[in-house]
């Protein structure tokens, strides 16, 4: 006898909860799979990773491995889209979180609203040691009898809860700690869950948790009771007799939903740019309203000491060898007292500025974390002027001009289409440049920058993502849209690695 029914709502919601957290999953792996270790600390240390998917040794040098060297490519059947695609990656995880929470809170919801949540919230702390009972049976290879099952059973009706009410929310409250515009605006969201990559930690404990329960729960629909426990999930009735129809749905769902899995992967990759241009078109309204609107005070907010400095900060992209710049060599090998840069396009006074002129400016000191999308983070000391006051050296910007190009000397580690290398470049759009905590700098944990980290000058934006944080610059231009230079998308992460031009989650 049930007390409980299973409407309509409650069989589409979980049907689509099991079609989009295999999404989540699949496109957290690929995630994962560009950096495959988690860490407690927000150094991220050679040898400091609690676990880690891969047999790759991070020496203990500074810059003697590029982030970019530790990534895996995975299968197109696993990871959502496959391949070594964390640009397309990330935004699948964006675009289906929002639509999993949106079902979420649709069948908490109404779960609440029907007085149904009885289902799967214990009433009675007897619930625990009748779960117990219930893993005892199972442990001895039996089942409970149909009777426990009101409609679920103690053991189950706990894991159900756990997974509702703990689980989910758990990668809720973790997932946004990952953005850098977040924690940069309110530095005690990270900090309250243990920092950045505790964060991270949690969300990849949360998945792990999730996962097993979803090949559990699966396993157990077949074994446990399935002549009524199939009949009730596929037509909402506990009705033995029509369990042969009810398998027959259930194994037809489970089928398409694996089918619809595997087709957004691939389809993903028949045209990675149209797949890239979607996802951002349908991701941008939503950063518009959330991290868009967040604007990085670390440095105000004391956020970081000079005790918290990463021993060991990972680097990606290496600094250009003689061959790639002839240009950039030459002026190391001079200490960089030659150095001077371009500041043009549509500007009134494109100048040449040098080093010196640059350390003439007021300068800022910061120290702040940074975020690569990969997943690591580390925590340096960063001096060096303003962005806006490098630019007034060049008179007056002209009010058409949106996006700030800064290219460097150093070359793109690859180009998505096989051409010739070419020189890194990003565009930072207007708003990020008139950040308080955006600056050019020339200077990490009270020394001039270090080869590998950007020398001479590098730029600092805290509120976004590494990639846009160009080492090695080489010119700046002011330029009226982003579509208009490289191919189009923003930068060399963009154009190549099909990432998004807005680096704030
Ligand atoms: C069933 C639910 C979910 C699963 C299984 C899942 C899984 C994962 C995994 C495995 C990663 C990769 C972690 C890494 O290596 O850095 C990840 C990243 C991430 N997740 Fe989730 N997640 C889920 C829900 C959510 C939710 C609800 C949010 C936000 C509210 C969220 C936001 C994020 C963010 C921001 C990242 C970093 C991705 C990026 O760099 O773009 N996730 N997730
Ligand atoms: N010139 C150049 N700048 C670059 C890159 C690059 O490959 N070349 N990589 C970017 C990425 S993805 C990251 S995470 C940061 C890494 O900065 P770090 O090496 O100083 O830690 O640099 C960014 N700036
Ligand atoms: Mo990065």
């Amino acid at each position: 006898m049930t007390e409980y029914d299973f409407p309509a709502w409650l069989r589409v919601s979980h049907l689509l909860n099991f079609f989009l957290i295999g999404l989540l999953i699949r496109s957290g792996w690929q995630i994962i799979a560009t950096h495959p270790r988690f860490y407690w600390r927000n150094d991220c240390g050679p040898g400091t990773d609690w676990i880690r998917f891969t047999r790759r040794v991070v020496p203990r040098e500074e810059g003697a491995y590029m982030a970019r060297d530790d990534e895996s490519s995975l299968p197109s059947w696993l990871a959502l889209p496959g391949g070594k695609n964390i640009g397309l990656g990330r935004h699948w995880h964006g675009l289906v979180t929002v639509l999993w929470v949106a079902n979420g809170f649709f069948y908490v919801g109404l779960l609440f609203l029907t007085g149904q949540w009885g289902r799967i919230v214990p009433t009675s702390w007897d619930v625990i040691p009748s779960a117990w009972e219930s893993l005892t049976v199972y442990a001895g290879f039996g089942i409970p009898g149909i009777e426990h099952f009101t409609p679920y059973d103690s053991l189950q009706q706990l894991m159900y809860f756990t997974v509702v009410f703990i689980a989910a929310p758990l990668m809720l409250v973790t997932g946004p700690a990952m953005s850098p515009a977040l924690i940069g605006r309110h530095p005690w969201y990270a900090k309250m869950l243990g920092g950045r990559q505790a964060a991270r930690s949690l969300h990849f404990l949360g998945m792990a948790f999730l996962t097993f329960f979803t090949v559990m729960h699966i396993a157990l629909v077949f074994v446990v009771h399935p002549d009524h426990n199939l009949p009730q999930m596929m037509f909402g009735v506990d009705d033995p007799a029509r369990f042969a129809q009810a398998l027959t749905v259930c194994l037809i769902g489970i089928a398409l939903v694996v089918a619809a899995w595997l087709a957004i992967s691939y389809l993903s990759l028949v045209d990675v740019r149209k797949t890239q241009r979607l996802l951002f078109a349908l991701l941008e309204p939503i950063r518009a309203v959330t991290v868009n609107r967040m604007v990085s005070r670390t440095r105000r907010a004391s956020t970081y000491t000079d005790k918290d400095i990463s021993p060991y900060h990972w680097s990606n992209g290496r600094h250009p060898t003689s061959e790639e710049s002839p240009e950039w060599t030459a002026l190391a090998e001079g200490g960089f007292e030659d150095f001077a840069m371009e500041i043009g396009g549509l500007t009134s006074h494109p100048v040449r500025v040098t080093l010196d002129e640059l350390k003439a400016l007021p300068q800022q000191e910061q120290i702040a974390m940074h975020t690569c999308m990969q997943g690591w983070t580390g925590i340096a000391k960063w001096k060096g002027p303003k962005v806006m006051d490098v630019m007034a050296l060049a008179g007056q910007r002209d009010p058409a001009a949106r996006f700030l190009m800064v290219t460097s000397f150093g070359l793109a580690q690859k180009m998505h289409d096989g051409r010739p290398l070419e020189p890194y470049y990003s565009c930072i759009p207007l708003a990020d440049c008139l950040e308080d905590e955006s600056i050019f700098a020339w200077s990490m944990n009270d020394r001039p920058l270090p080869l590998t980290f950007g020398a001479p000058l590098r730029l600092r934006v805290e509120s976004i993502h590494g990639y846009k944080m160009v080492k090695y610059i080489h010119a700046l231009e002011w330029i009226k849209d982003y579509r208009e230079v490289g191919d189009g998308m923003g930068g060399t992460r963009e154009d190549s690695g099909y990432q998004a031009i807005n680096a704030r989650i």
